[in-house]
């Protein structure tokens, strides 16, 4: 197989920066301090776990082993109670379209997030027909900058991974996907993912010439 593509989850196809924000900000209210929608920012991508221990970190809170993982379930009940209430109003513009003009292309299509709730998210949405596989934060050990989601995901798409084109929002994924040599595209800001090989705002901003040119570039 010629080319593949590969879609992170969280702030590509869907909003649920959002839920996870309200989620840790509960908890961090909780446990007594505040937590901005600025801080939230260096959340992006990065594991439940990691997460927490920043959280903590910024609260100047201690915990026992038992109290983390308490906590750790206690955010995701939380974000799962928003997720639950999610359908597909909430996917961001345009992808469907260009979920679409691939599939019609009988292009493969991959996820590959750290979110480990990435398949009961997929399903709320409606989107889970699309992806020919799904790497999530269930089957990887190291999580990104590291490119093991996304050479997961190649290698279950059998595309070799300078063959394969990655759409991301943190800046953590867009080193991920360079590290694995595959083609790096943020959705975003281009100030901010300065390392990505090209940059849009959303979806809406790259039309289907610019996916041809993809098509055809990776070989
Ligand atoms: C997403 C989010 C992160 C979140 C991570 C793990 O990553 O961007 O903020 O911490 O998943 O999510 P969960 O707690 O659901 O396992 P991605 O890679 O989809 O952007
Ligand atoms: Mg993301």
């Amino acid at each position: 197989r010629e080319v593949g593509f590969i879609f992170d989850l969280d702030g590509v196809i869907v909003d649920t920066a959002k839920y996870h924000f309200l989620a840790w900000r509960k908890l961090a209210n909780e446990l007594g301090f505040e937590f901005t929608k600025e801080q939230n920012e260096m959340f992006k991508g990065v594991s439940r776990r990691r997460c927490l221990e920043i959280l903590l970190d910024i609260g100047g809170v201690t915990a026992t082993t038992e109290q983390f993982n308490r906590w750790l379930i206690e955010k995701n009940e939380d974000y799962l109670s928003y997720i639950e209430k999610m359908d597909q109003s909430e996917i961001l513009p345009d992808v469907e379209r260009v979920l679409s003009y691939l599939r019609s292309k009988n292009i493969p299509i991959a996820l590959g997030s750290a979110s480990k709730n990435a398949i009961p998210i997929l399903e709320k949405v409606k989107l889970t027909d699309f992806f020919e596989v799904v790497v999530d934060g269930n089957h990887v050990t190291k999580a990104k900058p590291d490119p093991e989601v996304f050479m997961i995901a190649a290698k279950q798409i059998g595309v070799s991974a300078q063959n394969c084109v990655v759409f991301e929002d943190a800046i953590a994924g867009i080193e991920a996907a360079n590290k694995a040599k595959m083609v790096s595209i943020g959705i975003g800001d281009a100030q901010v993912l300065t390392s990505a090989d090209y940059v849009f705002k959303n979806f809406t901003e790259m039309d289907t010439s610019f996916l041809d040119k993809l098509i055809n570039q990776v070989d």
